[in-house]
């Protein structure tokens, strides 16, 4: 399923429920002193950040989002209940804007979570208009509304995982061999139009779609997408047997990677380097050549001083080995 990058959704926080009028039950009195209740406090309304994709699925069909009202008091001087917050999750890396008011929120922390919107007061019940020159006040008010707002939310999803390369390098048949994600393998370029996530037991990986020579400029769709693995831990760089020359392959990517990082709106938006992150090299579809190319190949490569690693993905053992090279990497991190 294509990954969501921009949503708008509705939220409201909870009404205050009504104040009641109410009179209290004496003997031989037809009617007692005041004790109608107030009404309870509407439920505000939260956001959370969490570390997980998965909960912007709900938003594909789900516009509206609100908050329990409070409930209205009772007899007896009974306050209503107040209504119950709702929280609203989204990814860590979001960027929340309240539309009606302009206020942005950041969530750059998993399980930080901001009140955006505050759930109307309850109403006064007539015991409180009692006083000494009004023994039966026969009054009571309605719960105010709670704030409401229209939600631009901008997902910057924080990855674990970046996987790069030319169109065709295997990226997204790499992603279903690690994670049991489901994204599209084509054998022609540009196969992937949207980045696709994965899950590796608890690690996000992020495949997007393939750079070109001049995807810092545009060129193809990469570009547009660099900023989902702006905050990824490791870009892992995937290069194919099937460049005729897979160092110049590995540079004409490592150049764009590094004309985008220079690019004034990236310093702006104070994000890292592409270039200066953690890169594992993989040398992928090993089984179109003999291994003797592959072992040369990975001997030219390891000069780089990065890690390196071969792999077909029609070898199970070869996607498993790497597999747990790369969980280790990531706790070590
Ligand atoms: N021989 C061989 N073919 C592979 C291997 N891994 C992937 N392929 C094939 O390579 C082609 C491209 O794979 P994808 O996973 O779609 O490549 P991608 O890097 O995601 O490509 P884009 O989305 O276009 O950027 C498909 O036909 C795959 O079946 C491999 O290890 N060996
Ligand atoms: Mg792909």
């Amino acid at each position: 399923m294509a990954f969501l990058d921009e949503i708008t959704i509705e939220a409201r926080a909870g009404k205050g429920g009504d104040g009641v009028v109410r009179w209290r039950r004496e003997k031989f009195i037809a009617k007692g002193g005041p004790n109608g209740g107030d009404g309870g406090r509407g439920g505000h309304v939260y956001i959370r950040a969490v570390r997980s994709f998965r909960v912007l699925d709900q938003y594909r069909s789900r516009k509206e989002f609100f908050a329990e009202d409070g409930h209205d008091g009772g007899s007896r001087s009974y306050k209503g209940a107040d209504g119950a917050r709702l929280t609203i999750d989204f990814p860590v890396g979001s960027v929340v804007t309240n539309a009606t008011t302009g206020a942005v929120y950041e969530l750059n922390k998993e399980g930080q979570e901001i009140k955006i919107l505050t759930g109307g007061v309850g109403g006064y019940g007539n015991e409180f208009f009692k006083s000494s020159t009004n023994q039966a006040p026969d009054r009571a008010t309605k719960g105010k509304p709670g704030e409401a707002a229209e939600l631009h939310v901008v997902i910057s999803l924080i990855a674990d995982v970046g996987l790069i390369g030319f169109p065709n390098a295997g990226k997204s048949s790499l992603l279903n061999g690690l994670t049991n994600a489901q994204a599209k393998v084509g054998d022609y370029p540009f196969t992937t139009l949207d980045p696709n996530l994965g899950d590796l037991y608890g690690y996000i990986i992020a495949d997007i779609p393939g750079l070109i020579e001049g995807a810092s400029e545009g060129k193809g769709l990469g570009y547009t997408f660099l900023r989902h693995i702006s905050k990824t831990k490791v870009l892992v760089h995937l290069i194919s047997f099937e460049n005729e020359d897979m160092m110049k392959a590995y540079e004409t990517i490592r150049d764009e990677l590094e004309k985008y990082s220079a690019a004034p709106q990236q310093h702006d938006n104070g994000l890292a380097s592409l270039v200066e992150k953690e890169e594992i090299i993989l040398l992928t579809k090993t089984d179109t050549v003999s291994e003797d190319v592959v072992e040369a190949t990975v001997k030219k490569f390891k000069k780089l001083g990065k890690p390196v690693y071969a792999i077909t993905l029609f070898d199970d053992g070869s996607v498993k080995e790497f597999s747990d090279e790369l969980i280790r990497f990531l706790k070590k991190e």
